[in-house]
């Protein structure tokens, strides 16, 4: 027995010793940044023995200089040295009139501020691999560039890139309180400890700085849009300060949600009134205050005149004087103001997916130059799939960005898989026909719709409202990672893809091994339309219970405004389905250029996924697929449900591939996703068929419970909560 207990001793202490280092347990928490060995560690190494970068190290340079040593150390088991000196297999940084010896003078000159190329050469007879770029920032860049390279599989000895951001804004919206709870947040407490700001600067900052610059975030909005007075007070510019300083080596700026009223509010004016001269006076007072504090301050971000935010409008202005005062108080400092166009009224009878439009379009061209108009993804709001805006190249002489919601408040929070590359995807290449031979959604946002001489000249950008909070994970969940990611690969590039950005991600976060990798991006990209189908197929929208938007409720119809209701949104009855945004109903398709609206007029050249969206539709239409539209709906909610049991059962393969804790937080994740999905199903096929009256389709189940008993499902404490 003795010998025995020994014997399995020693055999537990052999497999200590030989675990490899990196068998530490994965949480999430390095995201994808992991830098695990690489299969040719031993060839990686000879290529990357040294890091050299011939001048004094700027802190951004560090930064680069930190990160390639972390990685190397991570990819080739060894850390490489660092020096001034070219030799031998190093990594060579240089900026302008540091170029080695066979690089063109005018190498970098369409890199921009923030571009950088990646080159495998030989310097002074050696074999180097060269970061170029025209300034600190594109080097950082560069540098995560290349380790981004090696985490997928290139050779540094085939490196030829050469990379340059498409927008100049990218950046993440935090919906983050002061008391640092989440508005819309399911991945825990906000990440900035307010309250111990700014005395301490926790490490997650840098690790959230490092994980930006990976993907080229270049700005952070750190408050909620419902913002707050205090966030523009002394102590709170200081902790506001005290953030900027950490984020900054990594090339990213800080701006501020600012809330209208504030002068008001603090006692200090006695009216918000755009045009008044003490309010314009107080603004450019406090301007000159954040940028004493912060001196690369990027500006604020405004939700005026919209559930019940103050705004320009309280005093009969429009959003342009709101906009422009703002922005005439930061343009000495060289900052931008970002104003939502995200409103609608409530004393508003009309159609709310026509506000918006009706609001801003009259505005176009009377904004002042740094000032851009934030538009949201989908005339009604962030949902599982919406229509691309109409405003989206209906304003050329206005700079527009997008706002994305990274956080899926209307996709399952953090719960559901639903990888979102493919939604913007779907909307960036969306057409919006605003121009002869086409102009899409990235064009737009990329400022081709300028007019002459003004291409290049105006401020660009996307902005994602995100999906950080304290969580281990960061995103609530591992898969949720992705979203931020994708995120920021298109924010650099929106004519990119989903499916090879997911790539990039599960080959950085998961595994290098190409099967595993593949049937993870398979799952990553179905993902996001089995939500759509067990939640709002063929385009039925803005079913979810009120408040929390956790599940079903598309029975609702007792809000205080009408447009807050489902039943508003679905309009189902006896009769038939959906929204005739036609011109026999709210015409809302007259806002999209006329190739466009002509299309989605008649129901059969509307495509399927956007039918209800814009169209009432008896219960018997036929469908495409020979189907009624009950049958094809009670369908859809099928295959959403299928969709689900599908992911779940795609993950039980891959369990040989996955390292057991990260596996496991993802299956329990899945089979919740499975049944919250059959319970979308069930509550929402109940109601419909309490509504139509009609039998369910031959061969469909019958849902579990009684509509009664959905109807009484309640979630008072649910995350996230407004
Ligand atoms: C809605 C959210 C709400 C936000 C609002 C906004 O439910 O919490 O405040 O959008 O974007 O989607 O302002």
């Amino acid at each position: 027995m003795r010998v025995l207990k020994g014997a399995l001793a020693a055999v537990v202490s052999l497999v200590v010793v030989l675990a490899p280092a990196h068998a530490v347990e994965e949480d999430g928490y390095q995201l994808w940044l992991r830098y695990r060995p690489l299969a040719n560690a031993g060839q990686a190494q000879q290529a990357a023995k040294a890091i050299v970068y011939p001048d004094k190290a700027t802190p951004t340079i560090q930064a680069a200089i930190d990160e390639l040593r972390r990685g190397l150390q991570g990819y080739t088991g060894k850390a490489p040295a660092t020096g001034t000196q070219v030799s031998a297999g190093a990594i060579v940084l240089a900026k302008a009139g540091q170029l080695p010896q066979g690089f063109a003078a005018d190498a970098l000159a369409d890199l921009g501020r923030e571009g950088y190329l990646l080159k495998s050469a030989t310097v002074q007879g050696k074999r180097v691999t060269v970061i170029a770029a025209n300034e600190d920032i594109g080097l950082l860049y560069g540098a995560f560039g290349l380790l981004r390279a090696l985490g997928t599989g290139k050779q540094l000895a085939a490196l030829d890139e050469r990379s340059t951001p498409k927008l100049q804004l990218r950046v993440l919206n935090h919906w983050d309180n002061l008391d640092r709870t989440v508005e819309r947040g399911y991945s825990g407490q906000s990440i900035w400890n307010w309250w111990e700001l700014p005395a301490i600067r926790e490490r997650q900052y840098v690790d959230y700085a490092r994980a930006n610059a990976s993907l080229g975030i270049n700005g952070t909005v750190l408050n909620n849009v419902n913002s707050k007075a205090e966030i523009l007070t002394a102590p709170w510019i200081a902790k506001v300060a005290a953030l900027a300083d950490v984020l900054r080596p990594y090339g990213i700026r800080v701006y501020l949600s600012a809330r209208w009223s504030t002068p008001l509010e603090l006692n200090e004016t006695k009216t918000a009134d755009p045009l008044a001269p003490e309010v314009a006076a107080w603004w450019r007072a406090k301007a000159d205050e954040i940028y004493r504090a912060i001196p690369d301050f990027g500006g604020f971000l405004v939700k005026a005149n919209s559930e019940g935010q103050p705004g320009p409008q309280d005093y009969h202005r429009t959003h342009a004087d709101g906009a422009n005062m703002l922005a005439a108080a930061l343009a000495p400092h060289k900052g931008i103001v970002m104003w939502r166009a995200f409103v609608y009224a409530a004393e508003k009878p009309d159609d709310r997916a026509k506000q918006a439009y009706d609001e801003f379009k009259p505005l176009d061209g009377k904004f002042a130059p740094n000032v851009l108009v934030q538009v949201k993804n989908g005339a009604i709001d962030f949902q599982p799939r919406e229509p691309f805006h109409p405003l989206f190249g209906a304003m050329p002489g206005t700079p527009l960005m997008m706002e994305f919601q990274i956080t899926k408040e209307y996709l399952g929070f953090a719960m559901h898989m639903a990888y979102l590359g493919p939604l913007f995807e779907e909307v960036l290449k969306a057409d919006t026909m605003q121009r002869p031979g086409g102009l899409t959604v990235a064009q737009v946002l990329e400022g081709e719709d300028h007019g002459p001489g003004e291409h290049g000249q105006r401020p660009t950008g996307m902005a994602g409202v995100a999906n950080i909070g304290s969580s281990r994970t960061w995103s609530g969940s591992h898969f949720d990672q992705a979203n931020w990611y994708a995120y920021g690969r298109f924010a650099w590039d929106p004519r990119g893809s989903a499916r090879a950005f997911a790539d990039e991600w599960a080959m950085q976060t998961f595994s290098r091994d190409r099967q595993a990798v593949t049937r993870i991006v398979d799952m990553m990209m179905r993902s996001r339309e089995a939500v759509v189908d067990y939640m709002t197929p063929l385009g039925l929208h803005h079913l979810m219970d009120t408040g929390h938007h956790h599940g079903p409720g598309p029975w609702v119809d007792n809000l205080g405004r009408p447009d807050w209701n489902p039943t508003y949104y679905h309009k189902a009855d006896k009769g038939g389905i959906g929204f005739d945004r036609t011109a026999t109903g709210s015409n809302a398709l007259a806002q999209y250029a006329p190739d466009v609206a002509r299309r989605w007029a008649d129901p059969r050249t509307t495509p399927e996924e956007l039918l209800l969206w814009f169209h009432h539709l008896p219960w018997d239409y036929a469908m495409p697929s020979g189907r009624t539209l009950w049958a094809e709906l009670v369908a859809r909610y099928d295959r959403g449900v299928a969709e689900a049991e599908g992911l779940r059962m795609r993950w039980q393969q891959l369990k040989p591939a996955i390292d057991e804790r990260r596996f496991d937080e993802v299956a329990q994740r899945l089979d919740q996703q499975v049944s919250e999905a059959q319970w979308w199903r069930d509550a929402s096929v109940a109601y419909f068929q309490s509504v139509s009256g009609l039998p369910l389709p031959p061969g469909t189940r019958a849902p579990a419970r009684t509509l009664e008993q959905y109807k009484a499902i309640k979630f008072p404490y649910a995350a996230g909560h407004h």
